[in-house]
C-alpha cells in the first residue's frame, strides 16, 4: 500500500512515523516550546534525525476546550516553518482546518493536509472552503479525521454507544466525498480521531477493534501520543494521573499496538522511542511462524 502525496509516493509497507511539530504556545503536551520558527525548525531536524518519515506541522491548538486562533495568527506561525521544512525532502503535512492556511501551505509545496475537521470548514468572508481548496489541489495527500462535536465542547458530551461503526461510516463518507471532488483514493488516509469527543473506553475500543477501520482499504493514521486516554489508565499507586509530559511509556505502547493492528502511519511526539519500539515489534514479526521451523 502507498499514500500518494503532492511530491512523494509514500511506501506504507512498514509503519511510517509522523513526527509532530507543534507551533502553538498553548499546546497541552509540549507546553509550546517550539513556537518560534528557529526552534521549530531545529525540532524538525531533530525529529528527522530520530527517524521520523514525515512531519506534521500545526499552528492551531485543538486541545479540548481551546478557542482557536485567527487566520492571520495561524499563517504567521505556520508559513515560516513550512517554507523551510519543504526543503527537508520528506513529506510535509500541515495540521489545519482553515481553508486560507491550506491554500497558502499547498502553494509553498506542502504534501499533506491533515484536517481534524475533515474539510468541513467554510471559507471566511465568502472565500474558498476547505473542499474548494482541495479541489483546486487534487494532487495533495489528505488525512480525514473523525471528531465528535467541536474542540470547545467535545469532552462535555462525548459520543454514546458503539463508536466503531459510527466512526467508520463517517470516515468512509468523508473519503467518498473527497473522491467526488477529484482526489484519488490513493491520496486519502483516514483517522479515528483518538480523544476527539470520545470517552476513554471508546478510545480504547477504537484500538481494540481497529481492524474494522481497515476494511474500506484506506491507510489508517492514528495519534495516541500523550493524549489524556493514556493518562487516564496510568495513574500511580496514589491515584495521580501523569501529566502529558509523562505519558511516554503509554504513548509508545499505544503506537506499537496500533501498528500491530494495521495502522500505517503513527502520529507521535516521541519519535526516537517510537522508532525503537517498532524495531522490536518488527523483529518479533520477522520470527512469527518460525516456531514450526524450530520444532
Ligand atoms: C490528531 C491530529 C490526531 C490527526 C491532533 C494532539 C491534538 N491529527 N491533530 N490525528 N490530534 N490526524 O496532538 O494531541 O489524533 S491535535
Amino acid at each position: 500500500m502507498h499514500w500518494k502525496t503532492t511530491r512523494f509516493d509514500v511506501d506504507l509497507s512498514e509503519p511510517q512515523i509522523m513526527g509532530i511539530v507543534n507551533l502553538t504556545p498553548d499546546s497541552f503536551s509540549d507546553g509550546g516550546q517550539f513556537h518560534d520558527p528557529v526552534h521549530a525548525l531545529r525540532h524538525c531536524e531533530q525529529l528527522l534525525k530520530d527517524g521520523a518519515h514525515m512531519l506534521d506541522i500545526g499552528g492551531e491548538s485543538t486541545r479540548p476546550g481551546s478557542g482557536g486562533v485567527s487566520v492571520e495568527q495561524e499563517l504567521q506561525r505556520v508559513l515560516p516553518v513550512v517554507r523551510e521544512a519543504v526543503k527537508f525532502n520528506v513529506p510535509i503535512s500541515v495540521d489545519t482546518s482553515k481553508p486560507e492556511v491550506m491554500s497558502a501551505v499547498l502553494d509553498l509545496g506542502a504534501d499533506i493536509i491533515n484536517d481534524v475537521w475533515a474539510l468541513r470548514r467554510a471559507g471566511t468572508d465568502g472565500g474558498p472552503s476547505a473542499t474548494d481548496v482541495v479541489r483546486a489541489h487534487p494532487a495533495c495527500g489528505v488525512c480525514v479525521m473523525h471528531m465528535h462535536g467541536d474542540p470547545s465542547t467535545m469532552q462535555l458530551q462525548p459520543m454514546d454507544g458503539d463508536v466503531v461503526p459510527e466512526v467508520l461510516l463517517f470516515l468512509e463518507r468523508s473519503a467518498q466525498a473527497l473522491q467526488a471532488l477529484g482526489v484519488q483514493k490513493a491520496r486519502i488516509a483516514i483517522d479515528p480521531g483518538i480523544g476527539f469527543g470520545k470517552t476513554v473506553a471508546q478510545n480504547y475500543a477504537l484500538l481494540a477493534r481497529q481492524s474494522e477501520l481497515l476494511q474500506p482499504g484506506y491507510p489508517l493514521l492514528v495519534g495516541w501520543s500523550r493524549k489524556s486516554s493514556i493518562g487516564a489508565v496510568s495513574a500511580d499507586a496514589q491515584g495521580n494521573v501523569p501529566p502529558a509530559s509523562q505519558r511516554l511509556g503509554g504513548s509508545v505502547a499505544a503506537a506499537v499496538l496500533a501498528a500491530e493492528r494495521g495502522a500505517r502511519i503513527v502520529r507521535v511526539h516521541d519519535v526516537r522511542e517510537t522508532v525503537q519500539a517498532l524495531q522490536v515489534w518488527r523483529a518479533v514479526a520477522a520470527q512469527a511462524g518460525s516456531s514450526q521451523r524450530l520444532v
